[in-house]
């Protein structure tokens, strides 16, 4: 052996820093909150005995977290130190080490509260980072230790790839954090922001039916389902965010945030739907948004005879084109500035976002919203018309049975089934459940403030021992029932009945 083990242990040291690096910059941009170290450290914090924690506390101080932080790091430099002696020896033994510290990282980030699968992702970027790198830099050392001869050569080589690591590993961290301290000071804005006209309202305890497992008709916002086309989420000042409504009209408009904000008010409960949304989907929500009317800002503006839609564009470059007569009829569509009396979650569009009753969200519901360009649709095409979406995208009529849930053993005898229907901006006249291709029962029915929402909806019937398929379906106000042909989502929206499979039997 002609190499010393200082220069294995750098390798370690340094692949490990840059796995470390490019997780962080991973949950900085896919802005997670924290990096997975400091998931690691929350883990021992909840693994932690209170005891144990109150002495460290009353140790440490408020110290308690960054020591706890620091700790981990150095121990973790212990351990990719020593991952980098093992390949001295073989290949593979570094990797059990790599592989068992990203197995800790995922436990650690999986077992938080409000855990995503997404949350994963910057622990598999740094694993990655780990065996590329390291091998890398051990190719270099086992190269010099077959070859003596190269020694110096392989030396340089060695020197020059972990310098490398190094300089990138910093930058990508530097770089990461600056993105995410750009999240954090739009979060705080966020926070501190109080919005003229804004209020904060419960549901109306009517919209229940009262029955548990049913969607709550207002959906909170954290649970409320994202869809973009966006990894990094847009954050915007309010200050810097500023709107152009243009294209064919007399007086173009720019508005500021504030001068947005000081426009009067509306508020209005409307349920959002994607129309990607699978039959019996989760892709929909129903929310109290606070904003301005579009047809009173788009009435004053002299808007020309030819036009036919407005081409909405976001910060980020999404685009959708819009009817024209959605936005200035008597419906409540809006540049909304709060969800469930809070300003926007920056993933729902914060600072400004519209909300159109009635359409599916790809052709309305621009989050993050700068531009407006009045014009026709023989010109403006959205992002995803361009990708064979329908350019006209009406929500269709539905209905979705959350309980029970398919596959799920009941006891035989009355069984309550419910869940929730919609049809915004027609509304719903009744729901109907069908039980193994018997006659269709007319459902209980919460009461909505408007047709703009979704209604609850519940009916007991009598299941006798054995399995059983339910199925439900949905009546408009304008009279249409739902039809049961089966098509996908695309081109502008599934169609089919919302079918469960249950099995009834005697306690
Ligand atoms: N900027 C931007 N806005 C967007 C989208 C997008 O990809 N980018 N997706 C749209 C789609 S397809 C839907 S269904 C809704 C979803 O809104 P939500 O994520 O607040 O539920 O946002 C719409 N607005
Ligand atoms: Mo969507």
């Amino acid at each position: 052996m002609t190499t010393h083990r200082p220069p294995w242990a750098l390798a370690g040291v340094l692949a490990g820093l840059a796995g470390l690096a490019t997780s962080y910059a991973a949950a900085m941009v896919l802005t997670i909150r924290e990096s997975p170290v400091v998931a690691v450290a929350e883990l021992v914090i909840r693994l932690t005995p209170g005891a144990v924690a109150e002495r460290a506390i009353s140790v440490l101080g408020h110290l308690d977290k960054p020591a706890l932080v620091v700790g981990i790091v150095v121990l973790l430099l212990g351990c990719f130190a020593g991952a980098g002696v093992l390949a001295r020896r073989s290949w593979w033994l570094p990797i059990t080490v790599w592989a068992a510290l990203a197995g800790l990282g995922l436990v650690a980030v999986l077992t938080q509260r409000g855990a995503d699968p997404v949350d994963a992702l910057p622990v598999v970027v740094g694993l990655m980072t780990w065996i590329t790198v390291h091998s890398a830099l051990t190719d270099a050392l086992r190269r010099e230790q077959r070859r003596p001869d190269l020694e110096s050569r392989e030396r340089r080589v060695f020197v020059m790839v972990a310098g490398v690591v190094a300089v990138a590993s910093l930058g990508i961290a530097v770089a990461g954090r600056f993105v995410g301290a750009g999240r954090r000071h739009v979060e705080v804005s966020r926070r501190l922001l109080r919005i003229p006209g804004v209020t904060r309202r419960q549901a109306p305890a009517a919209t229940s039916v009262g029955l548990p497992g049913v969607a709550p008709w207002q959906t909170p916002n954290e649970d409320f389902y994202l869809i973009d086309t966006t990894i990094a989420k847009p954050t915007i000042e309010p200050e810097d965010w500023s709107l152009r409504i243009h294209g064919l009209v007399e007086r173009e408009l720019e508005l500021t945030y504030s001068e947005l904000v000081a426009r009067p008010k509306t508020e209005s409960w409307i349920t959002l739907a994607c129309v990607s949304n699978e039959v019996g989907g989760g892709l929909v929500g129903n929310a109290r948004w606070s904003g301005v009317r579009l047809a009173t800002l788009l009435s004053g503006l002299g808007i020309s005879e030819e036009a036919d839609c407005v081409l909405q564009t976001s910060h980020d470059g999404w685009t959708c084109a819009t009817p024209l007569e959605v936005l200035t009829d008597e419906r409540d569509a809006m540049l909304a500035v709060a969800m469930n009396g809070r300003p926007l979650p920056i993933e729902h569009g914060f600072p400004v976002r519209t909300v159109v009753p009635g359409l599916y969200g790809y052709v309305s519901a621009t989050k993050w919203v700068v531009d407006l360009e009045v014009t026709t649709f023989a010109k403006a095409v959205g992002y995803w018309t361009t990708k064979g979406w329908s350019a006209e995208g009406p929500v269709k009529i539905a209905s979705r049975i959350d309980v029970p849930r398919s596959g799920d053993d009941v006891e035989a005898g009355p069984v309550s089934i419910g869940g929730v229907a919609w049809h915004q901006h027609t509304g719903i006249a009744a729901v109907e459940v069908q039980v193994d291709g018997g006659p269709w029962q007319r459902a209980e029915l919460g009461t909505v403030p408007s047709v703009d929402t979704w209604v609850q909806w519940a009916l007991t019937v009598d299941l006798p021992e054995g399995d059983h398929e339910v199925r439900v379906r949905a009546v408009g106000r304008d009279g249409d029932t739902q039809t049961g042909v089966v098509r996908d989502p695309a081109p502008d929206g599934a169609t089919g009945l919302h079918t469960i499979e249950i099995s009834a039997s005697q306690s």
